[in-house]
């Protein structure tokens, strides 16, 4: 079976072993700071970390992709602050809004970006390719076990 005629089912493979499991295998506290868009943050000094954007083996990101890349990590931030990892952002396929430090409570002012006690990820892949648009995305939440 040629994979391009069944990318759908290699991105799911791929994603869930490469992507899903590289964010559950960094240091917990680490995983959003590593992996958010914002280098500035990143644990082992400024743009060390992957960061949000990557890409996934024979796929074209769509025209317009800011980044030029197909794979993208997102996590509850609100909009154009990469780097803050809040209870309140509304994102009904995290589950969010909820609890992320662990005290019961939504805050609406707090930064949780490595005080957090569970981290809900979504890797969302789009493309484009000889048989049009693609769209993978998978959804996990990490804990500190
Ligand atoms: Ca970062
Ligand atoms: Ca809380």
């Amino acid at each position: 079976m040629n994979r391009m005629t069944q990318p759908r089912t290699s991105v799911t493979e791929w994603l869930n072993a490469q992507m899903l499991e590289r964010i559950q295998a960094e240091a917990f506290a680490e995983a959003f700071r590593n992996f958010n868009g914002d280098p500035a943050d990143d644990p082992g000094g400024p743009g060390t970390g992957p960061g949000k954007n990557f890409a996934v083996f024979g796929l074209s990101a769509r025209p317009g992709d800011p980044d030029g890349l197909a794979g993208e990590v997102i996590f509850p931030t609100p909009a154009g602050l990469p780097g803050s990892l809040m209870e309140n952002v509304v994102d009904e396929r995290l589950g969010m809004p909820r609890d992320l430090n662990g005290d019961a409570a939504i805050s609406t002012t707090a930064n949780y970006a490595s005080t957090y006690t569970i981290l809900p990820v979504r890797v969302r892949v789009q493309w484009v390719g000889p048989a049009g648009p693609g769209e993978v995305e998978l959804r996990t939440m990490v804990g500190n076990f």
